[in-house]
């Protein structure tokens, strides 16, 4: 155990924890892409702020003006487009190449983690970078910033809407339970830049505490689960986690 990083109380010690843990997983929010320029929901210019959730992210507010929740996708996509990923999503990728068991969990749709190069992703709430027609299920990938002819329609002639995962609506199929089945197993959780108050991925953080698992959450600021976690880090995630990450290389 060496002494604490300067700014950041507990970082050695939370870095002898991710030395020593063989399995690890990572549960990722939009505060670690705040620093690509990605807007985040909740907070401070987050996206919230400005729409109403149950207007924008409902299979309802889709189905009442489909082009107005496009609208909104569509402002998104060009932010994401420009963004890169940060240091922050480059120490999960270090991170995951030292693990034996490592499982990246993420609530984002943004894509960063895997252009950053991270390998296996479960994406629980989707991928705005894939369409879905919601007459016959078809899916796809779609890259272009920005869609032309809101809302886009499928060949079928359905439809189409984006691939992500709305209120009310199931995660994809399995993707919560191996992700119940990674923090059960996980020796340590990192809970990195999301706000947990969004169900049900905010219960894989007391679900890995009572699986015996040590809980490390990076965060500018304080969450309903900051009490539980063993160390709760203060500071933005592209310069909290690479120093994390760092001392555990040593
Ligand atoms: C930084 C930083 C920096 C900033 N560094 N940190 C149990 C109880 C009550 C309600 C429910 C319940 N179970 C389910 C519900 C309902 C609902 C829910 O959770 N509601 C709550 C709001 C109360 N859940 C659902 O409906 C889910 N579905 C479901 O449960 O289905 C059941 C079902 C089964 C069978 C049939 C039918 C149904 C689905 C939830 C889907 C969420 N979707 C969204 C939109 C995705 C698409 C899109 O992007 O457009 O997902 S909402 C939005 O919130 C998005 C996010 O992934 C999610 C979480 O937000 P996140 O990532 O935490 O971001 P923020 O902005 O909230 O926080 C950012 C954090 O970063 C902050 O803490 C900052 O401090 C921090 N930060 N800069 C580090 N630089
Ligand atoms: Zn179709």
């Amino acid at each position: 155990m060496g002494d604490s990083a300067p700014g950041v109380p507990g970082l050695d010690l939370a870095g002898d924890w991710v030395t020593r843990a063989a399995s690890v997983a990572v549960l990722t929010g939009a505060g670690i892409s705040a620093e690509s320029g990605v807007p985040t929901f909740r907070g401070a210019g987050g996206l919230w702020r400005r729409f109403r959730p149950e207007d924008l992210a409902t299979p309802e507010a889709f189905a009442r003006d489909p082009r107005l929740v496009w609208e909104w996708y569509n402002w998104r996509r060009e932010r994401m487009a420009e963004a890169r990923p940060n240091a922050a999503h480059f120490a999960l990728v270090n991170l995951e190449a030292r693990i034996a068991r490592f499982t990246l969990i993420t609530q984002n749709v943004d894509g960063l983690h895997e252009r950053a190069g991270s390998a296996k992703i479960l994406k629980l709430h989707g991928d705005i970078w894939r369409l879905r027609c919601t007459s016959c299920g078809a899916d796809w990938p779609d890259r272009r910033a920005t869609l032309p002819k809101l809302p886009p329609h499928c060949a079928c002639g359905g439809v189409v809407r984006p691939d992500v995962v709305w209120f009310g609506e199931p995660l994809p199929a399995g993707m919560i339970e191996e992700a119940r089945h990674a923090v059960t197993n996980a020796e340590l959780l990192l809970v990195i830049g999301t706000s947990a108050l969004v169900e049900p991925a905010a219960g894989l953080i007391p679900l890995a505490k009572r699986s015996g698992a040590k809980v490390i959450e990076i965060n500018t600021e304080d969450t309903p689960f900051s009490g539980l976690a063993d160390f709760a880090l203060r500071g933005p995630a592209g310069e909290v986690l690479p120093q994390l990450v760092e001392r555990a290389s040593r």
